[in-house]
């Protein structure tokens, strides 16, 4: 945008050049979306608002898996060949262990080095600070800011840690956890309940000396999806082997992609997962503003010491205290 300064703060600025697929201009909404400043942030949702009829057209992929397991690797390579296609693509991050300077994708940037020094494609690390709902948040309202200005994917990665695989597979269509060759998914400290998400498990560094090895962890991941239960009734969930480093299997995973949503849409589950992801978000935001204000309520943020601190020594019982600071929140304490 080189408009000058002052009309740049217009929200409607913003969407015209977010709509042309501007980039700079994307950057510095998702940094308002990001600003601590509640004026900032307001201007960062007027331009979400008014870019919302714009998005939902992405093909949306969340990928998660253990520490070294080869996530940028497999990212760089599946982004290069979508580039390849004649796809734009994002790829953005849910960290919540990220320190102030930004997320792991930074340092990622250099490992996806290709992808990174190309202009059809959109590199953002995860927003650092704050809970893992306040993180994911922002992140998913950076995948719509990326729909608008017309990414056609949009990669958002997560590193298996805490809750984030969870919230990275509630704002996708398509949920891919990589897993290393040998181990069973406890050993690679994927923890119960991820399995379940997948819609494709991946099996990477199937090269060299692990390449063997890699296609019995194929099978034994391919044999315990059989035992799970379906969560969809067109998609049954599979298990393949790549190397990301060589390339090999990537076009292989995108096509699974395309055959899932395929299917989804098919059955009418590709709409209804949306539907209910979209809900799910709304409740999420209104949990988190709830709290808020309570907490900021000055009456209940005078009694919460003292309640807790009566909690603590077993002189209310947790019950009767929430009980209380309901009632002083309602204004009846
Ligand atoms: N042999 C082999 N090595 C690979 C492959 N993919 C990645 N690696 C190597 O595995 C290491 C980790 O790869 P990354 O892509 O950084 O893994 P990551 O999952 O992003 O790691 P974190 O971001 O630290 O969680 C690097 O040394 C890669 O070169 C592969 O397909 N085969
Ligand atoms: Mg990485």
């Amino acid at each position: 945008m080189s408009e000058p300064a002052a009309r740049e703060e217009a929200p409607e600025a913003y969407r015209d050049a977010i709509r042309g697929g501007d980039r700079r201009a994307v950057a510095r909404a998702i940094t308002l979306l990001e600003s601590t400043r509640p004026d900032r942030a307001a201007l960062g949702q007027a331009i979400l608002e008014l870019l919302v009829p714009e998005t939902g057209a992405a093909l949306r992929v969340g990928i998660t898996g253990p520490p070294g397991v080869g996530k940028s690797t497999f990212i760089e390579s599946l982004g290069l060949e979508l580039l390849e296609r004649g796809q734009r693509v994002a790829v953005l991050a849910v960290d919540p262990s990220s320190p102030v300077t930004g997320g792991s994708i930074l340092g990622d940037k250099t490992r996806m080095e290709l992808l990174a020094r190309r202009s059809e494609a959109f590199i953002r690390p995860s927003p650092s600070g704050g809970s893992l709902g306040g993180v994911a948040h922002r992140t998913r309202e950076t995948m719509l800011l990326c729909e608008a200005a017309g990414y056609d994917v949009v990669l958002v990665e997560t590193v298996g840690i805490g809750q984030s695989e969870v919230s990275v597979a509630s704002m996708v269509d398509f949920f891919l956890v990589l897993l290393l060759p040998g181990g069973g998914d406890e050993l690679q400290g994927i923890k119960k309940g991820v399995m379940e998400l997948a819609d494709c498990l991946v099996v990477n560094k199937a090269d060299g000396p692990t390449e063997a090895v890699a296609e019995r962890t194929r099978v034994d991941y391919a044999n315990a999806l059989e035992l799970l239960r379906p969560s969809w009734r067109a998609w049954k969930p599979r298990a393949l082997k790549i190397s990301a480093r060589e390339g090999q299997g990537i076009v292989q995973v995108w096509e699974t992609v395309l055959a899932h949503r395929a299917a989804l849409e098919g059955s009418g589950e590709m709409e209804e997962r949306r539907r209910h992801q979209a809900r799910a978000w709304m409740w999420s935001l209104l949990d988190e503003s709830l709290q808020h204000a309570f907490r900021e309520h000055p009456e209940v943020a005078r009694e919460i010491p003292r309640l807790e601190a009566e909690v603590a020594a077993s002189k209310a019982t947790p019950a009767a205290a929430a009980r209380r600071l309901m009632a002083v929140f309602r204004g009846g304490g």
